[in-house]
């Protein structure tokens, strides 16, 4: 449906006087229309979203029957494994009572605002009492409603909560009839609508839900993901979408890589670049990304204005894996005296073409940026061995320049062309990951030359400029 802007923008004033008519429409079951819906939605993302802006880290949390057979989460449609089989792997889904208390303090440890919970994965499997499937952990495995353990752990150690809700379904039949049944894709649809409304009313107030697996059903017109997602967001108006049913929602979600989006983005990688379920522990840690990788990760996504969703696979008790821990408490041990350069930075990048940017503002030959208002912060992994590093571009000098984690001052000099920083220490001054944060303070945003067109081809000047 295409409507002019000058209309759009009516209807969003119009709505912008009282939010809360519209969910009071849809609770009635006056469903709004495409073009209102999503004015509904503009109207209020600032809002719904400014805490997710701040937050700029989660952990995403994969667990289910598949972390008893450690083979990854996609391994009943991959191996074609008999459901009976499946179904007798629960036994081995022993989770702990009290796990969830211990992922949400880890979380919070390592520097995360909030999780997202596999609450049903692609198995079909439900980590709550439900009563419209009772294939579930109270029934089966554990005999507990995890979701709720979760949820309350969460809100104990002051995180956000995020339910991760399939749209894909292995074990419910009418799922794979659905593409040539219209009835059995209407019972489906329902189904899927009952199961999420279930999350949103049964366990108080939720902050993200996390579609994912649009496969079969192709888009939002297949899902009728206008009318599902309206009649959620009615349940709890606050509440963040991602873009995974087929309709844009609040954030798209690239997944296992880090690149920048227009729009709100929220990268969701694995910790191992291989499996979100648990695998073997030894093994995998081989495979695992260093707590410097990670905060790179951080950078930039914090730099691109997004979000990094972290996994991680606990074991069949629910416990994570050592090597995990470990890396999160370094995570969290950096951030809690570098998090001034990560969180609630907004996007740095002016212009895109396809997802890269041009930094508006510059660091030295090797560092990461981000920035905020008159400050720049750059993460400096190759600290200099002769005492000196050059940052250049900027049209003025900073009136101060200091390491983040211990507020000391650096010396530096200007020379019209370069900042140039010096009496360094011979090594890294950092000693958590030997990652420093160095931050230049400007009286005012600074005026930026990108300086790396071949300024030395033309007498220091630069080519391209990327701000002002
Ligand atoms: O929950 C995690 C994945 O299981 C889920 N999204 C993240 C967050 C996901 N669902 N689908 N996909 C990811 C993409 C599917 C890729 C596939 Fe394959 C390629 C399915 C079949 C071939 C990779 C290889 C997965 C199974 C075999």
């Amino acid at each position: 449906m295409l409507v002019p802007e000058k209309e759009l923008a009516r209807i969003r004033a119009e709505i912008a006087r009282d939010p809360e008519a519209e969910y009071e429409k849809i609770r009635r079951g006056d469903l709004l229309d495409l073009p209102r819906y999503q004015c509904l939605l503009d109207v209020t993302r600032d809002e719904r979203m400014q805490w997710w802006r701040e937050a700029r880290f989660g952990i995403f949390m994969h667990f289910g029957i598949y972390s008893a057979r450690g083979a990854g989460e996609w391994e009943l449609a991959s191996c074609a494994v008999e459901p009976d089989e499946y179904l007798r792997s629960a036994e081995n889904f022993a989770y702990q009572s009290g796990a969830a208390r211990e992922w949400a303090r880890i979380a919070r440890e390592a520097g995360a605002k909030y999780m997202v919970l596999t609450t049903r994965h692609h198995d079909g499997f439900s980590l709550w009492d439900s009563k419209i499937n009772l294939y579930n952990s109270v029934n089966y495995g554990p005999h507990i409603d995890i979701v709720r353990e979760y949820v309350e752990a969460c809100r104990a150690e002051g995180l956000k909560i995020g339910l991760y809700s399939t749209l894909m379904d292995w074990h419910n039949p009418d799922f794979a009839r659905s593409t040539v049944d219209p009835d059995a894709r209407r019972r489906f649809l329902d189904y899927t609508y009952e199961l999420n409304r279930e999350l949103l009313t049964n366990y108080g107030k939720i902050d993200i839900l996390w579609y994912d697996g649009i496969f079969l059903l192709d888009n939002s017109i297949g899902w009728d993901a206008l009318r599902m997602n309206q009649r959620l967001r009615a349940l709890q108006p606050h509440i963040l979408l991602n873009d995974r049913a087929g309709l844009p929602e609040d954030f798209t979600t690239p997944e296992e890589r880090v690149v920048p989006n227009k729009q709100d983005w929220e990268s969701c990688m694995t910790f191992n670049q291989i499996s979100w379920g648990y695998v073997d522990e030894k093994l995998e840690r081989n495979y695992q990304y260093s707590p410097q990788q990670i905060v790179r990760m951080l950078f930039n996504c914090a730099a691109g204005g997004g979000n990094l969703l972290l996994n991680v696979g606990p074991d069949p008790t629910g416990k994570f894996p050592d090597s995990i821990t470990e890396k999160l408490r370094s995570i969290g041990q950096w951030l809690r005296a570098n998090g001034e350069a990560i969180y609630g930075i907004r996007r740095k990048y002016k212009r895109f073409a396809d997802g890269a940017g041009f930094g508006e503002f510059g660091g030295g030959a090797l560092t990461w940026v981000t920035a905020q208002g008159e400050t720049v912060y750059l993460g400096v992994p190759f600290w200099p061995k002769d005492g000196s590093m050059v940052v250049a571009g900027y049209a003025e000098p900073p009136k101060r320049i200091r390491l983040l984690h211990n507020g000391e001052e650096l010396s530096f000099r200007f020379d019209g062309r370069r900042i140039r920083i010096v009496d360094l220490p011979p090594e890294s001054p950092e000693p958590i990951l030997q990652i420093p944060v160095i931050v230049l303070e400007f009286d005012e945003i600074p005026a930026y030359r990108y300086a790396g067109a071949c300024a030395a081809l033309n007498n220091g000047n630069t080519v391209f400029s990327a701000s002002k």
